[in-house]
C-alpha cells in the first residue's frame, strides 16, 4: 500500500516526545504496509504506551477489521489539536495531510456540514437526505453577507458579485463522480441567481426548465436514480440593472442508445415511465398509449419503478413546467405521441422466412399503432422496416434484410426520433428564455453540469464518450489551479517551490492526439467497411500501446487510467455507435409522415446525414462521427470556459450505497486524490494570491509613504512603502513586474490607506470650514 499523496512521515524526535502527550491521543494514523493489507489508514489513535524513551506504540481501531491494532510510531502523521475539529476551511489546518482532511471533513459531515472549502475550491458531500441548509432566508443571509460559511450559495454570491465588480463573465464548474451530486447542485446555485436577479418571471421559467431536461435527459442508473445521461452548460444572462434578462441552454452528446437498450436494474429516460403513469385517459386514448409493461423497449433492464419515486406525480409536475415555457396544449401533445410512436416502434417484430435470415415484418398492434403515430402508410413503414433498395445501374433491386440488419434499423430509427426530440426542446425552451434586448450589457454567469465519471462492471462507448467528457474538465481545473497559478509565479521569478499536481495531459493525448490517438483510429477503422469492433481493438492495442495510460486487454477489451481511476472497457458497439448510421430510407418515410414533428426532425437529419455520406470528411477536414463531433463540442466548451472567470465546486460521493449519514473514508479518500485537493490547498497556503503590478501598488498606496526614495521607479517606492510598514519578507515576494503578498496581508496596508483619506478628507473639510 502506497500511503497518500504525502507519504507517511517518520516522527522527528521531538514529535515523538509530543506522542507522550495526551494531545497525541487524537493523532490520526496513516499505515505505509499495510498487515495483509487490510489496515484502514484513516483511524484515530486510541492510546500510545511507550516502549523506550524515545518509542512508543499505538494503538488505533482499524475499522475495517473492527480491531485494536498497534502500529508503531514511524507511519503516524501528526494530528490537528481538537480545537481545530471541523474548520471552514482545510487551509486552517495545522497539519496538513490526508487523514487530517478526512477527519475534518467527517467531523463536519457528522455535523450536517455539508460544504467546506479547499482553497478556492468548495468541496460539497452529497447528505443523501434532506438538510437545513437552503431557502429563502438562507439566501438573503448570503446576499447580504450575514452569513460566510462554506456553501454553494456563497460561491454564487462570489460569481454574481465578480461578474459585476469586474464585468467578466463568470461560470460555475460542477465535477464529481456520478451521483455525487452535481446536478443538485447546479439547481441550488441556479435558486441562489434566480433570487437574486428575479423580476422578470423568467427566472421561474429558468427553474423549470430542469423539471423538463431531468424528465427527457435523465434515467435511473447502478449509481444514481436520477442520473444525467447528458451535459449541460446554461448561460443566465444579466441587465445593466443586475436583472435576469434571459438564458441559453447548450447540451452535449445525449446517451441515445438508452431508448433501446440498457445494463440490468437501469431504466429508460424518466418521461416514458411519467407519460404511461401519469398522461390523463383522453391523451392515453388518442395517443395509443398503454402501460409501462406493454412496451418491449421499457422491459429491458427489468427495472420498471424507482423506490420513492411517483411517476404519474412527476408527470404533472412536467406538464406544469411545460405550460410555464408557454408550450401550447398542442405542441405537448406533438411531443407525447413522439414518444408515443417510439415505443410503439420497440414493439414492432419480425418473422424469419429463409434460411438466410430474411424477414418480414409482422402485423402487429406496434406495427398498427407506430404508422398510425407518425402518419405514414403501414405498407410504407413496412417496407422500410424490412428491406433495402439497391441502386445498380440504372437499376433498383430491393433486397430484403436479415433479422439483425432489421431489428438495428428499427431501433436506430427509435434512437434518432428520440435524439431529435430531445434538441427541438432545448431549442424550443432557449426560444422562451430568448435573451432580450435588455440584455445588452451581455453579462452572464454560466453553470457546467456534466455526466459524472463511471465505471461499470461492463463500460462501452457510452462510458468512453463521458469519461473523455471528465478528463476534458479535470484539464480545465488543472490548468486554472495548478498551471496557471504556479506560472505566473515563476514567470515573474520569484521564489518558489512547484507543488506536483497529477497531469492528465497523457491521457487527452491519448483520446486527442492525431493520427494516433484513440478518436482519430476509431474514425479510421470506421470508414472501413470489413472493419469490426474486433479489428478496432487490436489496432488501437497495435498503436497506443506505448501511452502509459493505455492497457492492452485480451478479447476486444482495453484498459484506460482515467484521472479517477482504471477503466476497461469493451469494444463491442463502438463502431457503430460511432459511425451512428440512419439510411436515407428512414428518412425518407418521416419525411413523407404527417406527422409534423417526425417531418421537421427528418429534415434536419437529412442535413446531417448528406455532410456524412456526401462527404466523410467536409471542407473543414472535420469528419462527421459521433466522436469527432463530441471531441469538437467539448473544445468549444472549453474554449467558451476560458474566457470566464471560473469558480469551481466539486462534489463528493460519501457513500456507495446512497445512504444519508454513512461517511466511506475510502472512498472520500480515493475522490479527493483524484481531483487534487490536497494539492489545491498546498498551494493557497504556500502561495501569494494577493498581486499588484509595481505600478499598481506606488499608486495605490505611494500616499502612504513618508520618506525619501532614491529613485521614483514604481518598484523603489514599492520596497520603500513594504519596508516602512515593516511587512515581514516571508509575507511577500517582489517579481519582475508584480509584487505577490500572503493572504490576508493587504489589509494592513488597506486600514492604513483607509485611515490616511478620511484624514485628508477631514483635513479638506477643516480647510474649507475655515476658508468660508
Ligand atoms: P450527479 O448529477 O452528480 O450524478 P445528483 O445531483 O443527481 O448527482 O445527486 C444524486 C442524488 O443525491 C440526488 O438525487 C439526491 O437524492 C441526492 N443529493 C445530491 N445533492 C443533494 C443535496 N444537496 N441535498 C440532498 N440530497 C442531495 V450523474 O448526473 O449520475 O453524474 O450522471
Ligand atoms: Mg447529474
Amino acid at each position: 500500500f502506497k500511503s497518500g499523496l504525502f507519504g507517511s512521515k517518520r516522527l522527528s524526535r521531538n514529535e515523538r516526545k509530543e506522542a507522550d502527550s495526551p494531545y497525541f491521543k487524537s493523532i490520526q494514523v496513516e499505515i505505509e504496509e499495510r498487515p495483509e493489507g487490510l489496515v484502514s489508514p484513516n483511524s484515530p489513535v486510541l492510546s500510545a504506551f511507550p516502549v523506550d524513551e524515545n518509542l512508543g506504540l499505538f494503538d488505533t481501531l482499524d475499522y475495517a477489521l473492527k480491531k485494536v491494532i498497534t502500529v508503531s510510531p514511524d507511519v503516524l502523521l501528526p494530528a490537528n489539536p481538537s480545537i481545530l475539529d471541523g474548520v471552514d476551511d482545510l487551509i486552517q489546518l495545522s497539519y496538513l495531510n490526508e487523514p487530517s482532511v478526512l477527519h475534518n471533513l467527517c467531523v463536519r459531515f457528522s455535523r450536517n456540514f455539508v460544504y467546506t472549502k479547499a482553497g478556492p475550491v468548495l468541496i460539497a458531500l452529497n447528505p443523501f437526505k434532506e438538510v437545513p441548509l437552503y431557502g429563502k432566508d438562507l439566501i438573503s443571509a448570503y446576499r447580504e453577507k450575514q452569513m460566510d460559511s462554506p456553501h454553494v450559495y456563497a460561491i454564487a454570491d462570489a460569481a454574481f458579485t465578480g461578474m459585476m465588480r469586474d464585468g467578466i463573465n463568470q461560470s460555475i464548474i460542477i465535477s464529481g463522480e456520478s451521483g455525487a451530486g452535481k446536478t443538485e447542485t447546479a439547481k441550488i446555485a441556479m435558486h441562489y441567481l434566480a433570487a437574486l436577479g428575479g423580476e422578470s418571471g423568467m427566472e421561474y421559467q429558468i427553474l423549470q426548465t430542469n423539471s423538463i431536461l431531468e424528465a427527457f435527459g435523465n434515467a435511473k442508473t447502478s449509481r444514481n436514480d436520477n442520473s444525467s445521461r447528458f451535459g449541460k452548460l446554461i448561460e443566465i444572462h444579466f441587465s445593466s440593472t443586475q436583472k435576469i434578462c434571459g438564458a441559453k441552454i447548450q447540451t452535449f452528446l445525449l446517451e441515445k442508445s438508452r431508448v433501446v437498450q440498457r445494463a440490468s436494474g437501469e431504466r429508460s429516460y424518466h418521461i416514458f415511465y411519467q407519460l404511461c403513469a401519469g398522461a390523463p385517459p383522453d391523451i392515453k386514448d388518442k395517443l395509443k398509449i398503454k402501460e409501462v409493461m406493454d412496451y418491449d423497449y421499457l422491459k429491458k433492464g427489468n427495472c420498471l419503478r424507482i423506490d420513492g419515486v411517483d411517476d404519474a406525480k412527476q408527470f404533472k409536475m412536467l406538464m406544469k413546467a411545460l405550460d410555464t415555457m408557454e408550450m401550447a396544449k398542442e405542441d405537448q401533445m406533438k411531443v407525447f405521441s413522439i414518444l408515443s410512436a417510439v415505443l410503439w416502434l420497440g414493439n414492432i417484430k419480425f418473422s424469419v422466412i429463409d434460411s438466410e435470415n430474411h424477414v418480414e415484418v409482422l402485423s402487429n398492434e406496434g406495427l398498427t399503432n407506430a404508422a398510425k403515430l407518425l402518419g405514414c402508410k403501414i405498407k410504407d413503414l413496412k417496407a422500410v422496416l424490412s428491406t433495402r433498395k439497391i441502386h445498380a445501374g440504372s437499376d433498383h433491386i430491393t433486397q430484403k434484410l436479415t433479422l439483425i440488419q432489421a431489428t438495428d434499423g428499427r431501433d436506430a430509427l427509435a434512437k434518432a426520433m428520440y435524439a431529435s426530440l430531445f434538441d427541438w426542446l432545448v431549442e424550443r425552451i432557449n426560444k422562451s428564455l430568448k435573451i432580450g434586448d435588455n440584455c445588452r450589457s451581455g453579462q452572464s454567469i454560466s453553470i457546467l453540469d456534466i455526466y459524472g465519471f463511471e465505471s461499470f462492471h461492463k463500460n462501452g462507448f457510452e462510458q468512453f464518450c463521458i469519461n473523455y467528457a471528465n478528463e476534458r474538465l479535470q484539464q480545465h481545473f488543472n490548468r486554472h489551479l495548478f498551471k496557471l497559478e504556479q506560472e505566473e509565479y515563476v514567470d515573474d521569478g520569484i521564489d518558489w517551490t512547484r507543488v506536483e499536481f497529477v497531469d492528465n495531459t497523457d491521457c487527452l493525448n491519448l483520446f486527442e492526439k492525431k493520427p494516433l490517438g484513440l478518436f482519430s483510429l476509431l474514425d479510421e477503422e470506421s470508414t472501413f467497411p470489413k472493419a469490426t469492433d474486433l479489428t478496432f481493438a487490436n489496432k488501437i492495442t497495435e498503436h497506443l500501446n506505448s501511452n502509459p495510460c493505455f492497457k492492452a486487454e485480451r478479447g476486444g477489451t482495453f484498459g484506460i487510467c482515467h484521472y479517477a481511476g482504471e477503466v476497461s472497457y469493451d469494444a463491442s458497439g463502438f463502431l457503430e455507435k460511432n459511425r451512428d448510421p440512419l439510411h436515407s430510407e428512414y428518412i425518407n418515410l418521416l419525411l413523407s409522415c404527417q406527422n409534423q414533428l417526425a417531418k421537421l426532425f427528418a429534415s434536419k437529419m437529412s442535413s446531417v446525414s448528406q455532410k456524412k455520406s456526401n462527404h466523410r470528411t467536409s471542407f473543414d477536414g472535420q469528419k462527421h462521427t459521433v466522436g469527432t463531433e463530441f471531441k469538437a463540442q467539448l473544445f468549444k466548451l472549453m474554449q467558451q470556459l476560458e474566457s470566464t472567470t471560473p469558480h469551481f465546486i466539486r462534489c463528493i460521493k460519501p457513500n456507495s450505497r446512497h445512504r444519508a449519514g454513512l461517511y466511506d473514508s475510502e472512498l472520500v479518500s480515493h475522490q479527493l486524490r483524484c481531483c487534487g485537493v490536497l494539492e489545491v490547498v498546498r498551494i493557497c497556503r504556500a502561495g501569494y494570491p494577493t498581486r499588484f503590478t509595481h505600478q499598481q501598488f506606488a499608486e495605490r498606496y505611494g500616499l502612504l509613504f513618508m520618506g525619501q526614495t532614491s529613485s521614483q521607479e514604481p518598484l523603489s517606492i514599492s520596497v520603500a512603502i513594504l519596508q516602512q510598514f515593516n511587512i515581514a519578507p516571508e509575507m511577500y515576494q517582489v517579481g519582475y513586474t508584480k509584487i505577490f503578498f500572503r493572504a490576508g496581508q493587504i489589509a494592513v496596508l488597506e486600514e492604513s490607506r483607509n485611515r490616511v483619506i478620511q484624514g485628508i478628507i477631514w483635513a479638506q473639510k477643516v480647510f474649507r470650514g475655515m476658508q468660508a
